[in-house]
């Protein structure tokens, strides 16, 4: 298995040829993903134009549908909720179809949504990640980050890194074994340093101070637990996890 780590949906290359394609925004979407997923959604469907989510979701019974949109870090207007994790309990989500729109990491999800396999990862399912991709085994994995606006993430790269240590662990493999670009080396170098106080990394990590200026400190704490969602967010048609 050989692992690549992009930094951004615009440094992934476009032609496509990873058997696994994993997207992460730590902060938040991926989190918010995963959480939706495991408070019972029905499902995921992901867009990148805020246009598009609302006249897809009108053809949705609204008992049905939840809208989630998010800019700059604030709730979209008309849409149900914004991108917080934590709105997504079970009393809400459960048997919903939830439409998102995020600033980055449904872009994230798009670029790679061609993969035969998509993935959506963040720290809270870490593990489940980790143990789905070594049970299908894919001989090339893309780690896709987020990023911001087309910026490196220091969350997303941190979050890539605990993926790669969690297969290197579960392979009873070597870094240079599943090594497949220098990005990969980098992030698992930063999971090395910050794995025992991730959410101090976020406190040093642009978008952690641009959600902490909205009140966000609680989002912030729960994005960054480790392994505590057994939830693996799959791709199961085009656009929909
Ligand atoms: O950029 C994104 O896709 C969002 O996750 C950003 S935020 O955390 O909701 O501000």
């Amino acid at each position: 298995m050989k692992l690549y780590v992009f930094h951004t949906p615009e440094l992934t290359p476009d032609d496509n040829v990873a058997d696994c394609a994993i997207a992460i925004d730590v902060l938040r979407a991926t989190s918010t993903i995963a959480t939706a997923l495991a408070s019972g959604a029905e499902a995921i469907q992901v867009f990148s134009d805020i246009d598009k989510l609302m006249y897809e979701s009108e053809g949705w019974l609204p008992e049905k549908r939840l809208r989630a949109g998010e800019r700059g870090g604030s709730k979209v207007a008309g849409c149900d909720l914004g991108n917080s994790p934590l709105d997504c309990t079970a009393d809400v989500m459960g048997g919903k179809r939830l439409f998102i729109s995020t600033t980055n990491g449904t872009r994230a999800l798009q670029k790679i949504q061609a993969s035969p396999q998509v993935l959506a990862a963040a720290l809270i399912n870490r593990r489940a990640i980790v143990e789905h991709v070594v049970q299908q085994c894919p001989e090339t994995v893309w780690i896709v980050n987020a990023g911001w606006e087309g910026s490196f993430a220091l969350e997303d790269t941190v979050c890539a890194g605990a993926i790669a240590q969690g297969l290197i662990d579960a392979l009873g493999c070597s870094l240079a074994d599943i090594t497949g670009n220098d990005e990969l080396v980098g992030a698992v170098a930063l999971y090395q340093q910050w794995k025992d106080n991730l959410l101090g990394l976020f406190h040093y990590a642009s978008h952690g101070k641009r959600l902490l200026r909205l009140n966000c400190q609680s989002d912030l704490k729960y994005c960054a637990g480790l392994d505590v969602l057994d939830v693996v967010p799959i791709q199961r048609e085009m656009g929909v996890l």
